[in-house]
């Protein structure tokens, strides 16, 4: 069983869709956040280091797991019959680590530079601006019609919550290929189902 500790409409409300996905048993365990303006504070049942959302636990073992990729990875290998975890040694499964990597490691740093309408110091910075960033994603998804080319997988679970959350953003450039992503993804059945699991 695994356990998600999760916040309504948070960076965890994707590992519900991710969960569904996978047909994987879970619960859900809704936590307590820090806010930008100061309210609330975390919740001592959370086993994030940070005590942010997402985390999971997996009851087999113990086994806790936290930041975004990391837990699509765990979830992905865990329950391979979905087929949407591209396996080790596999032909996909450096791309699939490229692009999980890439979420954490370039595109949201990219973002949170323009967010905070910082330059990013180029040499310096891990990361690329965000017009680069997202040039690379939207060449990748005019090829597409996922992020890993023909089969939807774990990675698209990461990209397409992001870029739903934040289409209206004027952070966002706007593209059709992206716009037709998000909703080819948001049609699958396990979004949907996610949907209704969002309180808890
Ligand atoms: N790098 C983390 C980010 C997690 C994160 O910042 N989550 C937010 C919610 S969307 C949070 O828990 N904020 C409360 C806090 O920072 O204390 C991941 O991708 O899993």
């Amino acid at each position: 069983m695994i356990t998600l500790y999760h916040k309504p409409k948070t960076r965890s409300s994707r590992f519900l869709w991710l969960l569904e996905e996978l047909g994987a048993p879970y619960e859900v365990q809704v936590v307590s956040l820090r806010s930008r303006d100061g309210s609330g504070g975390p919740d001592p049942a959370n086993p994030h280091p940070h005590g942010k959302v997402p985390a999971i636990k997996d009851s087999d073992d113990g086994t806790v797991v936290f930041e975004s990729p990391a837990i699509v990875l765990y979830l992905t290998d865990k329950f391979p019959t979905a087929g949407i975890g591209p396996v080790a040694g596999g032909p996909a499964r450096g791309a699939y680590l490229s692009w999980l990597s890439y979420y954490t490691g370039v595109l949201e740093p990219a973002f949170m530079s323009k967010f905070m309408n910082v330059e990013v110091p180029v040499g310096t910075a891990g990361w690329v601006d965000v017009e680069k960033a997202m040039g690379f994603v939207i060449q990748t998804l005019s090829a597409g019609p996922f992020i890993l080319g023909k089969k939807f997988s774990g990675a698209d679970i990461l990209y397409a919550s992001t870029f739903a959350m934040f289409g209206a953003s004027p952070m966002m450039p706007k593209s059709p290929a992206v716009e037709e992503y998000v909703k080819r993804c948001l049609e699958r059945p396990a979004y949907a189902r996610a949907q209704k699991r969002e309180d808890g």
